[in-house]
């Protein structure tokens, strides 16, 4: 499989059957070995490094899949998907995503865009238009790369639509440079209205703790996204896996009557 058809496999979800979130993780696990394999997890896993937890939950995927994969063709036959059908329902699912309302205080930080650009991010989260959130970290190569998926889908979709503001917040701004956020906003083809944020560690760490979303390491993070129609409104945190269409309903949902 080459990048081209791993791309167009991305675009048309709904042809294929699977849900968004399976297909982004095996796209962007396609994509990266396609790339050279450079976040290739290690086996051997020691205390000293930072990574090893989250190369750890890899290996472990990577040995989930195989088994899924070996399931699948003794009882599916011929259907090649079938173990990312069996991987979606544990993945993704609307039942699965937590709702709730929150009015978080972004605090008063100067942080810095892809671009690296100041940014006063009180005002870009206090926006009196619509704003997708979530925090992310680019390296990460399990929950975030499906979260940046969906809302990679949700940007090209929602592309007709002037207001939205996306805008996604780095847990690891010491390897997040705007560099490094400009290479993943590249990768996942984000549009103009798609903001990527980095900053000092403090910094990152009080806006985490603002949101309720700080475990206090980035190998602990928690997929979630956050929206709100504008500043006068509390937020919607959905935590788990929100299907791009989901996503996409819940902005039509609440900016209806604005
Ligand atoms: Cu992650």
């Amino acid at each position: 499989m080459n990048r081209k058809q791993i791309r167009s496999l991305l675009t048309k979800p709904v042809k294929t059957g699977l849900t968004v979130a399976a297909l982004a993780l095996l796209s962007t696990s396609l994509l990266q070995a396609h790339e050279g394999g450079q976040h290739e997890p290690a086996m051997e896993i020691s205390s000293e490094d930072s990574h090893a937890q989250h190369k750890a939950m890899m290996a472990e995927m990577k040995m989930d899949h195989s088994a899924h994969e070996d399931h699948a063709m003794a009882t599916e036959g011929e259907d090649p998907h079938a173990h990312h059908k069996a991987m979606m329902s544990n993945m993704a699912g609307k039942d699965q995503v937590q709702r709730s309302s929150h009015d978080y205080k972004a605090p008063h930080l100067t942080m810095l865009n892809q671009n690296g650009e100041p940014v006063a991010i009180d005002k870009l989260l206090n926006s009196d238009k619509p704003v997708l959130v979530n925090f992310i970290f680019t390296t990460c190569p399990t929950i975030c790369p499906v979260l940046s998926s969906t809302f990679s889908i949700v940007n090209r979709e929602l592309a007709g639509v002037e207001n939205l503001s996306m805008i996604s917040i780095s847990i690891d701004p010491e390897e997040d440079t705007p560099e490094a956020l400009q290479r993943y906003a590249k990768k996942f083809e984000a549009r103009d209205n798609w903001s990527f944020i980095t900053g000092s560690v403090e910094d990152s760490i009080q806006l985490q703790k603002a949101f309720d979303i700080y475990r206090g390491s980035k190998m602990n993070h928690e997929p979630v996204t956050y929206l709100r129609a504008s500043a006068d409104k509390p937020w919607t945190r959905l935590d788990g896996f929100p299907s791009s269409e989901q996503l996409v309903s819940e902005y039509h949902h609440m900016t209806m009557g604005h």
